[in-house]
């Protein structure tokens, strides 16, 4: 997906009353669901910064703006934590064998159970358990 897609989107989907204005609020909760974390959210200065009233709130043209000068860094953490919400199936926020079984499928890779059990393992050593977001630090 292109990143103006993804912004635009974004924007519509947090717009609820549809008046073409957004509240920093909205715009956050949105975000979040975009993999845009809170950490990185003191990000609102930056997009304060675009609002050109003093409504604390966001046109779509100003949001865009904001979102294409933020760091380049910031987004490819967010893609990266959206790929993760698609690969964990159950939304529990760790890979278990099965959404693996799956990724690794999607690799195009044919993995035999016991060679998932083997790499299972491996991730283990390194993981503990399951691999949670904050374990893989995405
Ligand atoms: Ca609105
Ligand atoms: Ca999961």
């Amino acid at each position: 997906m292109d990143d103006q897609f993804i912004y635009t989107e974004i924007f519509m989907q947090a717009d609820k009353n549809k008046d073409g204005f957004l509240t920093f609020e909205e715009l956050y909760e949105q975000m979040k669901k975009f993999g845009y974390k809170d950490e990185e959210l003191k990000f609102k200065d930056h997009l304060e910064k675009f609002s050109q009233r003093d409504d604390k709130k966001l046109t779509k043209n100003e949001f865009l703006e904001a979102m294409h000068k933020a760091p380049h860094i910031l987004h490819e953490a967010a893609e990266l934590r959206r790929r993760f919400y698609q690969l964990d199936l159950n939304k529990d926020g760790m890979l278990d064998k099965k959404e693996m079984e799956k990724v690794l499928g999607c690799l195009g890779e044919r993995v035999t159970v016991v060679e998932l059990d083997l790499l299972m393992k491996k991730f283990d050593k390194r993981f503990r358990n399951n691999r949670s977001m904050k374990k893989m630090k995405i």
